[in-house]
């Protein structure tokens, strides 16, 4: 569990700036302890990945999100090393933001630590993760990066088009990629502190910059739905997640069972704290 270290409201200056702009930056995000935490976990999940990671890379068949491959190693669900990945996705200082734009049904859609080497190319394109859903006040799906160094224009920077949201169309992709990628115009680099962190709505065009430094840039993302989006449609969630999910509040952030949603979104493999089997009775569907 993470210190509550007074948690965020959004202020308006900060909903405004997200709503126009797609994205917002807070200092800080991470308090010392935990992100001495985070980084001694990560270094954990990428010993223990690394091999598999050099073998992908070796055998030329590259697999998996977030550009894992020759520039990038995508370390999924890393909370099957370490729960701090977990407590992270229940940052105070965060989930009032992340509750503000996606809405109070709000579900963990992934957890990835993610590693772009010090000397290697772009890892992806610029692309959108999803279609232009627009609602008049929420997100389909923001994410939050958060930076374990501090990190600077030349680390391979996740990179925005601010605005870019209220486009319909996507991106152009083919005629800004390789030595173009960094002639997108109204293009911006995200940098910041250790501990710092950027909430964005995925519907941004956004893509992640050639790393030209001698430093790996190493951020953790997370990744945020409504509770009614569909996760564990392959199976149950596994043992770490349930465990770990001992309050319906949390119960509902792991995507097993709703607080404010309806009780036929539930995932029914998974029996109900009793807390929550009471309000699963008070509820119409
Ligand atoms: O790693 C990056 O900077 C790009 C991230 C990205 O493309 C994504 O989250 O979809």
């Amino acid at each position: 569990m993470i210190a509550d270290i007074s948690p965020a409201e959004m202020t308006a200056a900060q909903l405004t700036q997200f709503r126009e702009e797609g994205y917002i930056l807070i200092d800080n995000a991470l308090d010392a302890d935990t992100l001495a935490r985070a980084r001694a976990a990560y270094e954990k999940v990428q010993s223990a990945t690394e091999q598999a990671w050099r073998d992908m890379v070796q055998s030329g068949v590259f697999k998996g999100g977030y550009g894992h491959g020759p520039d990038a190693h995508t370390m999924g669900n890393p909370y099957e090393h370490d729960t701090v990945f977990l407590d992270i996705a229940d940052n105070p200082r965060m989930m009032p933001l992340v509750e503000e734009v996606i809405g109070p049904t709000v579900q963990t859609m992934e957890i990835v630590a993610h590693c772009h080497h010090a000397g290697t190319n772009a890892h992806t394109a610029w692309h959108r993760d999803w279609p232009p859903y627009r609602h008049p006040q929420y997100v389909l799906k923001a994410k939050v990066f958060y930076f374990l160094d501090d990190q600077d224009e030349s680390m391979g920077c996740f990179s925005i088009v601010p605005g870019s949201h209220k486009r319909d169309e996507d991106p152009p992709r083919d005629d800004f990629r390789d030595e173009k990628l960094e002639q997108m115009p109204g293009m911006k680099k995200i940098v910041g502190t250790a501990g710092s962190a950027i909430l964005w709505d995925v519907t941004l065009w956004h893509t992640g910059t050639a790393n030209v430094s001698n430093r790996d840039r190493r951020i953790l993302i997370y990744g945020y739905q409504p509770f009614w989006v569909k996760k564990w449609v392959n199976g149950l969630p596994p043992e770490v997640i349930v465990d770990w999910a001992n309050t319906p509040r949390r119960r509902q952030l792991m995507g097993i069972h709703a607080v404010l949603g309806r009780a036929s979104w539930d995932i029914k493999g998974v029996p109900y704290l009793p807390e929550h089997e009471e309000m699963v009775k008070a509820k119409r569907f």
